[in-house]
């Protein structure tokens, strides 16, 4: 068939909400994208355990250490869907890896700050995991099949870790002055940096009008910014804490809260490598790459000698 009808083809399937599967034509550019974001989305994934993993072993309970110990290993398992999600698209994971490693594939910028305090636990989970869910909940609805039912579990687990996140700061909101203050601070060095996670403003994002009207996308990096900020001028009330932004204020005609302008320039310095942990955050990773290859080899080598036995018998 021409090019031309295959394109018609696919995007008719595109208009009429059927799932691209891996086996269906698509055009390469499709392909691409969704394995650049499906691959840095999973890569965000995996160097964003190191930030929490950072307060395993000082968490301040037992019950604590419990719950983050089994959020970073959600984590792991979310990382490991989207790679399995990336590679129905015909690349290697290892190809995948060698380009997170080699600084060619981009994660998320929020994961580049440090995690100072026991309270940065409970910020990310509320605003980060907060910001992820914003953003995935629509991918549910991605047209890139294996992409979508990925997303469907990690937002369940997701919205747990929200919450998780959100109680450790209301017990600290309701602590002594010293606790109320470290939950001031994190929720002061995240918020700004969470807005971030959405992207750069749609009129400076190269990808958003082929990924809309591919359906990768539903929801433009401000529109989901929005109510982001909606929810969480909300929420912050609850802890009687403030957000760190003079201009954010509700706005009766629009019906959603204005805010300040985000520090680009700082988005972008971390989005090319030069933000406060990138580097220490690359060399943890290349690091456990190295001193788990004896565990892939060992694995392989039982797979074959497996499959070799089962051919025997
Ligand atoms: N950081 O054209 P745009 C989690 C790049 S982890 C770095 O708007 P797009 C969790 C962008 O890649 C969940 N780079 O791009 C884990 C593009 O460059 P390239 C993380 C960014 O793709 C552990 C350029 O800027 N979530 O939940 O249409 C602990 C122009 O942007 C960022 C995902 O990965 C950024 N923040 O839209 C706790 C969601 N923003 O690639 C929690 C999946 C933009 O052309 N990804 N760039 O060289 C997406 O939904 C989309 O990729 C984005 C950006 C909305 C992020």
């Amino acid at each position: 068939m021409e090019t031309q009808n295959l394109e018609k083809i696919f995007q008719d399937k595109i208009d009429h909400e059927t799932k691209i599967e891996p086996r269906d034509w698509m055009p390469d550019a499709y392909r691409k994208t969704n394995l650049r974001q499906i691959s840095q989305h999973a890569h965000s994934e995996i160097v964003g355990m190191l930030p929490e993993g950072n307060w395993i072993s000082r968490a301040p309970s037992l019950k604590r250490k419990a719950i983050l110990l089994a959020k970073v290993q959600d984590e792991a398992g979310h990382g490991l869907y989207l790679y399995a999600a990336a590679e129905t698209l015909g690349q290697s994971r290892e190809q995948m890896i060698e380009d997170l490693h080699s600084g060619r594939a981009k994660y998320s910028s929020i994961f580049n700050y440090p995690t100072l305090t026991w309270a940065d636990m409970g910020a990310i989970g509320w605003l980060v995991d907060g910001a992820a869910i914003m953003n995935q909940v629509m991918l549910t609805r991605t047209s890139y099949g294996p992409y979508a039912r990925a997303m469907v579990r990690i937002c369940k687990e997701e919205s747990f870790h929200q919450r998780q996140g959100f109680e450790i700061l209301l017990v600290l909101s309701k602590g002594s002055d010293a606790q109320k203050a470290m939950c001031q601070d994190a929720i002061i060095r995240w918020w700004w940096p969470a807005l971030m996670m959405f992207g750069p403003r749609d009129t400076e994002s190269t990808n958003s009008d082929m990924s809309m009207k591919w359906k990768i996308k539903r929801k433009s990096n401000d529109e989901l910014r929005q109510q982001f900020v909606d929810m969480i001028a909300e929420q912050v009330k609850l802890l009687n804490m403030t957000l760190p932004d003079e201009k954010l204020c509700w706005n009766e005609n629009k019906k959603h809260y204005d805010f300040g302008e985000i520090n680009w320039d700082e988005f972008w310095q971390v989005v090319k490598g030069n933000g406060p942990c990138n580097k220490e955050r690359l060399a943890a990773r290349k690091k456990a790459w190295e001193e788990g290859r004896w565990v892939r080899e060992a694995a392989s080598a039982y797979a074959a000698k497996q499959k070799q036995k089962q051919q025997a018998a």
